[in-house]
């Protein structure tokens, strides 16, 4: 039997792409893009369109399984759900009794999920216990607290209001891999006569292409930012009469941004100051002018402030109020007026905070020591920073682990139980696009192959043996999908609009033009160009936009960064690549140090060593080497990837992990 079903994809990709999915006889056998939303088009990525190959592996769990023997020995025993369940309550409640709530840590990320398994269940069941809280900071942290601080809740330009710019910057994304969508709308724009700049380390493939690349000095985004604005400002090509109306904490701007000369960038970027000029000429004269600002920017010390710089220049220079005019961030922030809250039905608990981006930091605390790790969409072995760290305390015999995931990942293998979960096309989920401005209710079409459960029927068990349940509360995907609409003040509006074909448009439209249709969501309903809590929040290390110089040294000279694969997303996927990763140098690079194309290196400095071969490359920029994130352990020669170089220290904002913070050696192994 041949059937044909709508769904979407609710992975971490701003595209949110509506789905066809085709199943036969009971399994997932073919997945196309629909027309339901403008920026799917008909065509979706690679990695969706072979999902059958990830719903099918061999390395996909279809049994609860206890370990035996050592940990991360490999040695399972396959039990019931039943059994499981009991083993996972019995630990977690004794903990509870003995040491606290606060012993129990969850650790999860939204890897690749959409609100029904993201936050959901497991949030009401851990807050109920009384467990630590996580601070999820893998991601988009730093540029989260930028914008929300600037300008408050308020989309950004649509990416289908990219067709109208005239010039087009990408400031640290590369959207060839991570929003391919993105891709044709900009070749339109090129068509009808607008300019490409990119601002990138690497020569990504729309570098290429473009009218300008500033291949930047990873962590250098700052000062280049500053002198932009600083330059706009003593140009007398600052809007002042937007900065007027609609801007607070302007002089407090220009005077930190007048730290910075067009010189002084240049060096600390490792810049020609003629491509900064360049850029300012370029920006000052085009209109609609629009920044998409991405994610590799905020990854270091300087992340934030960074980011807050970058998202104030189409302030500065007046960009916004016509369509393709501002920038865009992430763009979940048009006022659905729908809260993940409203599901999970429980506050905020008051438990301790624990930031995830320094895992080995959170399990060697005291006063409790955590004594479970429960994790869930989340494979931290390989994506969290100080690898090593992480993969010796999640091996302590004192800690009792369970993962619930879809396959076995290097973090399931350190176990002590794992639970088999669904994937999506297998379990319903309501997913909010962070690029496309749509909704999506993207049902389940396909059981999911052996045992595996979602999160939804899982913590909805936990609570119920923990007898958590309370009178009213939203236990099953409907019920949660009901109350998450029934709180919203245009409820009624999505919900029909659900009903009728899946998708639902916001309550603004989906093109809402920025200081037109939608205006900051600050209390003033001003753009804060120094916005006090950030100011704050970065006062260790000198306020909003203090510059902390490179962490570069003469032992660890390079800047390793990890830029994502268009083969997967994250880590997941990662199980279905058999190809050993490689490091992308630069030739000029590798001649100083006898290094040729293809040869076994050493990757290090004080953190720990990577062994894999390298690729000479002229896309990444001298001074920068490049090892993919989402890495398995065995995709290298001694099972380590770069987040085993990655220090814990966070960026200025937001707690966020520094990934492309890390600096090493390179040598002939
Ligand atoms: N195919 C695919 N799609 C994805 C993902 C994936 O893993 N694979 N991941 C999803 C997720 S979780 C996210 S967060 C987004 C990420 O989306 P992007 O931000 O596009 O992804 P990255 O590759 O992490 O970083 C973008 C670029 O930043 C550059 N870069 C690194 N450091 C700096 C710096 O200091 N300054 C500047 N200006 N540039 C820098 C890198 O060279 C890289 O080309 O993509 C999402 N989409
Ligand atoms: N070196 C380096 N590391 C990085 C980064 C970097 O730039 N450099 N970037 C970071 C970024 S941008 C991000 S977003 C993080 C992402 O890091 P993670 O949050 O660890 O995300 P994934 O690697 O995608 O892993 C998600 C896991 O959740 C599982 N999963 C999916 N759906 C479900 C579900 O419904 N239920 C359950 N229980 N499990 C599910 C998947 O199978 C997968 O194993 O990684 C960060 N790590
Ligand atoms: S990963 Fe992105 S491009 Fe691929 S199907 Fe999902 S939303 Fe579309
Ligand atoms: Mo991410």
């Amino acid at each position: 039997m041949v059937t044909i079903h709508k769904s979407a994809c609710p992975l971490d990709c701003p595209d949110l792409c509506g789905l066809d999915v085709t199943v036969e006889n009971g399994r997932v056998t073919k997945v196309e893009g629909d027309h339901r939303s403008p920026i799917t088009n008909g065509f979706i990525c690679g990695k969706v369109r072979k999902i059958a190959d990830h719903l099918y592996c061999d390395e996909r769990v279809m049994a609860p399984r206890i370990r035996v023997g050592a940990k991360g020995g490999g040695q399972w025993r396959d039990v019931s759900w039943d059994e499981a369940l009991g083993v996972i309550t019995d630990k977690l409640a004794r903990i509870k009794a003995t040491s606290g709530g606060e012993a129990i840590l969850p650790y999860h990320y939204g890897g690749s999920n959409g609100w029904l398994t993201e936050g959901g269940l497991a949030g009401r069941f851990f807050r109920r216990l009384g467990a630590s809280t996580l601070k999820q900071t893998f991601c988009a942290a730093a540029t989260m607290a930028a914008v929300r601080g600037m300008y408050g809740v308020m989309p950004g330009v649509a990416l289908e209001d990219y067709a109208h710019a005239q010039l087009i910057v990408l400031w640290g994304v590369n959207p060839s891999a991570t929003s391919i969508h993105l891709v044709p709308i900009i070749e339109k724009a090129r068509e009808a006569g607008a300019k490409l700049v990119v601002v990138d380390p690497r020569r990504t493939p729309l570098a290429r292409r473009a009218d300008l690349h500033l291949a930047v000095q990873p962590g250098g985004d700052l000062p280049v930012a500053l002198a932009i604005a600083n330059a706009l400002f003593t140009r007398g090509l600052a809007d002042q009469g937007f900065l007027e109306s609609q801007a607070a904490e302007v002089d407090e701007f220009a005077a930190r941004a007048a730290r910075w000369s067009i010189a002084d960038a240049a060096a600390a970027a490792q810049l020609p100051a003629a491509d900064i000029e360049t850029f300012i000429e370029l920006y000052a004269s085009s209109s609609p002018a629009v920044i998409r600002v991405g994610w590799g920017l905020e990854r270091n010390r300087n992340g934030g402030s960074a980011a807050a710089a970058i998202m104030a220049l189409p302030a500065v220079a007046g960009k916004f109020g016509v369509r393709g005019g501002g920038y865009t961030m992430s763009n979940g922030d048009v006022k659905w007026t729908l809260a993940q809250e409203t599901g999970i039905g429980e506050p905020a608990a008051k438990t301790r905070a624990i930031n995830m981006s320094d895992l080995p930091g959170a399990l060697r605390l005291t006063d409790p020591r955590v004594e479970a790790l429960f994790v869930y969409n989340c494979n931290p072995a390989v994506t969290a920073p100080d690898q090593r760290g992480v993969l010796a305390e999640l091996a302590r015999e004192d800690l009792f682990v369970v993962v619930h995931d879809q396959v076995m990942t290097d973090t399931a293998n350190l176990a002590d139980i794992v639970l088999p979960a669904t994937a999506f096309l297998e379990h319903r989920e309501l997913r909010r696009g962070y690029g496309a401005m749509r909704l999506y209710d993207s049902p389940a079409v396909v059981a999911p192959p052996g045992d595996a459960r979602s999160n939804t029927a899982v913590f909805g068990e936990l609570l119920r043996r923990f007898d958590l349940v309370r009178p009213g509360d939203a236990m099953t995907d409907d019920e949660l999908v009901a109350s998450t609409l029934a709180a919203s003040e245009h409820g009624a509006k999505l919900r029909a609009e659900l009903d009728a074909n899946g998708v639902a448009l916001p309550p603004l439209g989906d093109r809402p033009i920025p200081f037109v249709d939608a205006f900051p969501g600050t209390p003033d309903a001003k753009v804060h160009l120094v916005p006090v809590a950030l100011d704050r929040e970065a006062a260790p290390t000198g306020g909003l936009y203090a510059y902390q110089s490179d962490p570069g040294t003469a032992e660890y000279p390079l800047a390793l960064i990890s830029p994502a694969l268009a083969t997967q997303i994250t880590s997941t996927f990662g199980q279905l690549r058999s190809a050993p990763a490689h490091l992308e140098l630069h030739p000029d690079d590798a001649a100083s140090r006898g290094i040729g194309d293809g040869d076994a290196v050493r990757i290090f400095n004080a953190q720990g060593e990577i062994r894999c071969d390298v690729k000479l490359s002229r896309d990444v920029r001298p001074g920068v080497c490049s090892l993919p994130k989402g890495l398995w352990r065995k995709h290298t020669a001694n099972q380590l990837t770069s987040n085993a170089l990655i220090p814990a220290h966070f960026a200025d904002l937001g707690g966020q992990a520094a990934f492309n913070d890390a600096r090493v050696q390179v040598e002939r192994a």
